[in-house]
């Protein structure tokens, strides 16, 4: 009994520690449904992460361009500053050169005056040889000096205007390259104007990946928790599981213990089912004995009383009943032979007497009557309903063939039957 008493507390045992891992169940459900709501989350940051990445990628390309046209800019800046240095030597060029426009003005007012003095001198008429010698040596002066001046103006003339035209033109060419430079840069200007929306949209969008870098550090420091808090009921099912390998190890034992248990209770069953039967038994024969001191006899599965005093068929029938019982009847050769074995050659009252209006045989106790299985238990001869008053039967010879009939008011012995029925527990 050790042992049974030590697999109930081991079975106990084993039945709380699987009842406390059964209890983490739900809180590893919902751990799991945090994991997957985790996953999602972290699916979603993968995809704002991809977008990010496109976003880098295109402002990447846009610094490129940018820097692409500030290598121009700075290229066509540099240009510009080699132009800047010349304009000095331009500009002394210049003022040169309207030194040397107002001196050709000079000399072309001069020109002009002269002219005019040219054409007073000419003669209108012919009064010219009339004029002093004086005045004629002066005028020959003028002319001389005039031819001089003018010589030298047309040399000076000849000489100057080429190289003042060669200045000219260079300043002119100059001008148009500078011309040309300034509008590349103002050509650069709406480009440069773009690149500067886009700067300003990448700095918008940095903004954004940065907002939602700080929501994805957000949803990061929240799966961390649910990770840690999985960890710790991780840790805590892996120790519970430690416990349950033990108990898992103990198990093959417990199972032997059990099998044996079984097979004990298996006899014991067994044991129990015979004392049960015992049991029954013992009352059948406590019933048994409890009848038969009362004078009563046992006969396959029924009581029989054979009185000792006499009594009208009637009055046997009464008091048979007032035993829970009635006059017997007899419904096979093997009772018909322990009846009439029994009464011993003395006449004994059984349970047949004549009902209806046809006065058919029948047993007071409902026994359906088999007139024809019958026949060979009646005296032959009988029944002959002897001066017309025989309307109950006897048994009157110690014979298979023992019945007679006789008038119901004789005094004779009598059998009761009543049936054993044990009473079950
Ligand atoms: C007695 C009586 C009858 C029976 C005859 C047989 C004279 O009457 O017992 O019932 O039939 O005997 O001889
Ligand atoms: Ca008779």
């Amino acid at each position: 009994m050790g042992t049974i008493s030590d697999i109930k507390s081991s079975a106990q045992l084993l039945k709380e520690r699987v009842d406390n891992v059964s209890a983490l169940g739900p809180e590893v459900k919902k751990n799991s449904g945090g994991v997957e709501a985790a996953g999602v989350q972290v699916q979603r940051v993968n995809a704002s992460l991809d977008l990010v990445h496109t976003q880098i990628l295109m402002l990447k390309t846009s610094v490129e361009n940018a820097n692409a046209h500030i290598q121009i800019l700075t290229e066509n800046w540099e240009d510009v500053n080699h132009l800047n240095a010349q304009i000095p030597g331009l500009k002394k060029d210049l003022d040169k050169a309207s030194v040397l426009n107002t001196k050709v003005r000079g000399l072309q007012s001069s020109l002009e005056n002269i002219n005019k003095l040219l054409r007073q001198q000419e003669p209108p008429s012919k009064p010219a040889p009339a004029l002093v010698p004086r005045r004629c040596l002066t005028v020959r002066t003028a002319i001389i000096c005039l031819v001089l001046a003018l010589a030298a103006s047309i040399l000076l003339q000849a000489t100057l205007y080429p190289w003042f035209m060669g200045t000219i033109s260079d300043i002119k060419s100059s001008a148009q390259l500078l011309k040309e430079r300034v509008d590349n840069v103002s050509a650069l200007g709406p480009e440069v104007k773009k690149n500067s929306g886009g700067v300003e949209a990448a700095g918008v969008q940095v903004q954004r990946v940065n907002a939602s870098l700080d929501l994805v550090h957000t949803q990061i420091l929240m799966l961390k928790t649910s990770v840690e808090n999985a960890n710790a009921h991780i840790q805590i099912l892996t120790e519970n599981w430690e416990d349950v390998n033990h108990l898992n190890a103990q198990i093959p034992g417990l199972k032997k213990d059990l099998d044996k248990a079984s097979v004990l209770n298996t006899k014991v069953r067994g044991l129990q089912s015979s004392l049960e039967n015992i049991n029954k038994l013992l009352r059948q024969q406590d019933d048994i004995l409890q009848m038969v001191s009362q004078g009563w006899r046992y006969f396959q599965g029924n009581f029989y009383y054979f009185s000792r005093i006499v009594k009208t068929w009637y009055s046997a029938q009464q008091f048979c009943l007032s035993r829970g019982a009635h006059l017997t009847s007899v419904t096979s050769e093997g009772e018909q032979e322990f009846l009439y074995k029994t009464a011993g050659g003395l006449v004994h009252w059984i349970g047949l007497t004549k009902a209806g209006t046809e006065g058919d045989w029948t047993w007071v106790d409902d026994t359906p009557f088999d007139k024809v299985q019958s026949k060979r238990f009646w005296i032959p001869g009988e029944p002959n309903n002897n001066g017309n008053n025989e309307h109950c039967a006897n048994i009157r010879v110690s014979s298979l063939r023992s019945w007679n009939d006789a008038p119901c008011d004789n005094q004779f012995l009598f059998i009761c039957k009543r049936p054993y029925i044990s009473a079950e527990p």
